[in-house]
């Protein structure tokens, strides 16, 4: 059993275009355990608290909108050294830098509409685990 953790996000854009499962698949033969997976519609001050990070930034009025734009899931993801493991398996955040292989490669359709979200270290995974899970809805 893995100990390390991340979080993701499939957003908007994957989701609405039937590519749950297909993101899913890649995560699954990856080696990454789901630990709490969960489908929500994100609140505009859900979505400026996650990613409160980036206020300020030119992209973040569009991003929060992109976010909001329809339903998203989010998830716990085990697998040992998961964090830097699952950064590897989305790749860059632009798809144009994305490696080959990648599932931001394989499904984002520009740099906002990036199809996943993946923690960028260990103590934003229990951050935003946090933010969306509740002790009893994860099978740790
Ligand atoms: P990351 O998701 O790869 O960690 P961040 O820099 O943390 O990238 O940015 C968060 C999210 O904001 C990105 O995944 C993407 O959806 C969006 N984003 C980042 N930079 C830009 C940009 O230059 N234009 C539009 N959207 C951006
Ligand atoms: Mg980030």
């Amino acid at each position: 059993m893995y100990t390390d953790f991340t979080f993701s996000i499939i957003k908007p854009n994957a989701v609405r275009t039937g590519k749950t499962g297909p993101i899913l698949a890649m995560i699954n033969e990856a080696g990454f355990e789901i630990a709490a997976m969960r489908m929500v519609r994100l609140t505009r001050p859900q979505a400026e608290s996650f990613y409160s990070v980036h206020k300020g930034k030119p992209f973040y009025e569009g991003l929060v909108e992109f976010m909001t734009s329809g339903p998203v899931v989010v998830m716990i993801l085990r697998h040992e050294n998961a964090v830097e493991q699952f950064r590897k398996l989305i790749g860059s955040t632009d798809p144009s830098k994305a490696e080959p292989g990648t599932i931001r490669k394989l499904f984002a359709v520009s740099v906002q509409m990036n199809a996943v979200h993946g923690s960028d270290s260990v103590e934003n995974a229990a951050i935003e685990a946090n933010f969306f899970f509740s002790k009893v809805e994860r099978f740790l």
